[in-house]
């Protein structure tokens, strides 16, 4: 298959805006520096190594807690307009409360975003990106709904810390991890198993925290700081497996109990009505007295509904989706409420990380049904990326690239889907979770045996830089009429 021939020759919209993302606990280190406090990274990697590949874990990672100017000057070099970071909670409250606030932690992130615009880079920060303070994990941790006010508690802190230079802000990187993976398949920190019970717990206190995170950024500081708030939200695309209405009516399912989930109620008001029926339906027959699905009252869902100025989407690959029979009552499980098998198709192209298949049309599937299913948002691409196992010449993660770009450009052209960013995952090599740092997603390369953790540009480097400086994927692009940014 030739490589040129799915290359898009149309461009992307002067405003559109190119960055790269990283988060906090996957490249910061200096894991108890400065008064930052413990967190279930820090938990997990100290007290369960053998869960992480290698025992790896985070305490140095990329050591941008002291290299973040080094950070600044890659960025600066690939010519970005926007750099995604996360905040550590833990590091700005050390307990997880705000009875405790840690000037120093403060002070780093205060650095890092002067150094950002003083280098013409506008910072775009994540309020979690999956690293909770140990202390609120010992009080139940996401399932509990208290969690809602520590969140939103710690959310007023970073607004009113940084708000006045940062303007786009991002509550929650990938809930769906989170949830059905920190609490249900136990597969992320903190590693509980629960699935179909705390994952929904979960995910009823996270949409909660992001809604009043939302609102105390409306009602206390739009009016001066005049940004923007929202979540970010993933899923493979699920694509059925054959044409027929039941693989059909399965895949949409699917994609209301992974993305819906955290979705719905943000976008459109409540849980997607699938997912209450179905959960409610297996929770009766499985013999429970209530529903497993929390419910929000009329109240909440008023509330909920529309905390978001755009929306932030994370996007790697697809699985196809097939119908099976109703799976046994006489087990509780997230996926048996799917009612559904998903699974890659062996001929798809393969990366260093095994679900990572790179399906460039599933993207632009995917954009679109966002578009027709939430009512036409501006997306922000927040993450899309690829792994190897840290190659200099890179030529897999330009031909990752350079699909997933045609993918998006078809989207905004010939779609007319309202994508205005797309930020690179990710900036640096760093700590895959629980793959610890044998998957490689880096633009450049961290040396992780050197105490110096020196970074090298890999090949895409150049490759990036010249996308992000003529917003073209050719060497001549064909500039379109259509602009969603025209005034
Ligand atoms: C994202 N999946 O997670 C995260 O936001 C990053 O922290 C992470 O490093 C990056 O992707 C690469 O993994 C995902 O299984 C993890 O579909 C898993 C999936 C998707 C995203």
């Amino acid at each position: 298959v030739s490589l040129t021939a799915a290359v898009s020759n149309k461009s992307f919209p002067a405003k559109f805006k190119f960055g790269t993302a990283t988060a906090s606990y996957q490249i910061e280190g200096a894991w108890n520096e400065d008064g930052k406090g413990e967190n279930i990274w820090d938990r997990l990697t100290h007290t369960n190594a053998t869960a992480v590949k290698n025992s790896d874990n985070g305490d140095v990672a990329c050591d941008s807690y002291h290299k973040y100017k080094e950070d600044v000057r890659l960025l600066k070099h690939l010519g970005v307009k926007v750099y995604r970071f996360s905040i550590s909670w833990s590091r700005i409250l050390p307990t997880g409360f705000t009875n405790k606030v840690n000037q120093p932690g403060i002070q780093y992130y205060k650095n890092l975003i002067k150094e950002l615009l003083d280098n013409g880079i506008e910072p775009m920060a994540t309020l979690y990106h999956w690293d909770l303070p140990q202390p609120l994990q010992d009080i139940g941790g996401w399932p509990n709904e208290l969690l809602a006010d520590h969140f939103a508690n710690y959310a007023r802190v970073c607004f009113k810390a940084f708000g006045d230079s940062v303007k786009t802000w991002l509550t929650f990187n990938e809930a769906k991890q989170t949830c059905q993976q920190g609490y249900g398949s136990a597969t992320m920190a903190p590693l509980i198993k629960s699935p179909g019970v705390a994952d929904y717990l979960c995910t009823y206190t996270v949409l909660k925290a992001h809604a009043k995170a939302w609102h105390i950024y409306d009602d206390e500081f739009r009016g001066k700081q005049r940004g923007r708030v929202s979540t970010v939200v993933d899923s493979d695309w699920y694509e059925p497996a054959s044409n027929s209405t039941s693989d059909m009516e399965a895949a949409e399912t699917r994609r209301q109990f992974t993305f819906g989930l955290y979705a719905n109620a943000i976008f459109l008001g409540n849980w997607p009505q699938v997912v209450i029926d179905r959960v409610d339906y297996r929770s009766e027959n499985e013999g429970y007295a209530k529903s497993r699905l929390p419910k929000f009252t009329k109240q909440e869902i008023d509330y909920i509904r529309g905390t978001h100025d755009f929306m932030g989407f994370n996007t790697y690959t697809t699985s196809l989706v097939c119908k099976i029979e109703e799976p046994t009552f006489n087990e509780t499980d997230y996926e048996f409420d799917m009612g559904s098998n998903a699974f890659q198709d062996p001929t798809w192209e393969a990366t260093n990380s095994t679900w990572l298949k790179i399906v460039p049309w599933g993207a632009r599937k995917f954009l679109n049904w966002i578009k027709n299913t939430y009512n036409n948002p501006e997306i922000i691409i927040t993450e899309n990326g690829v792994s190897d196992a840290g190659l200099l010449k890179d030529d897999a993660r330009i031909h990752y690239y350079t699909e997933y770009l045609s993918a998006i450009l078809e989207a905004i052209h010939t779609d007319k889907v309202h994508v205005s960013g797309y930020m690179a995952w990710s900036l640096l090599d760093n700590y895959e979770w629980l793959a610890g740092y044998t998957e490689k997603f880096g633009l450049y390369h961290v040396d992780f045996s050197s105490p110096n953790r020196t970074r090298t540009a890999k090949k895409s480097v150049d490759f990036y830089k010249k996308i992000v400086a003529t917003h073209c994927l050719v060497d001549k692009c064909v500039t379109s009429g259509w602009s969603l940014f025209r005034v």
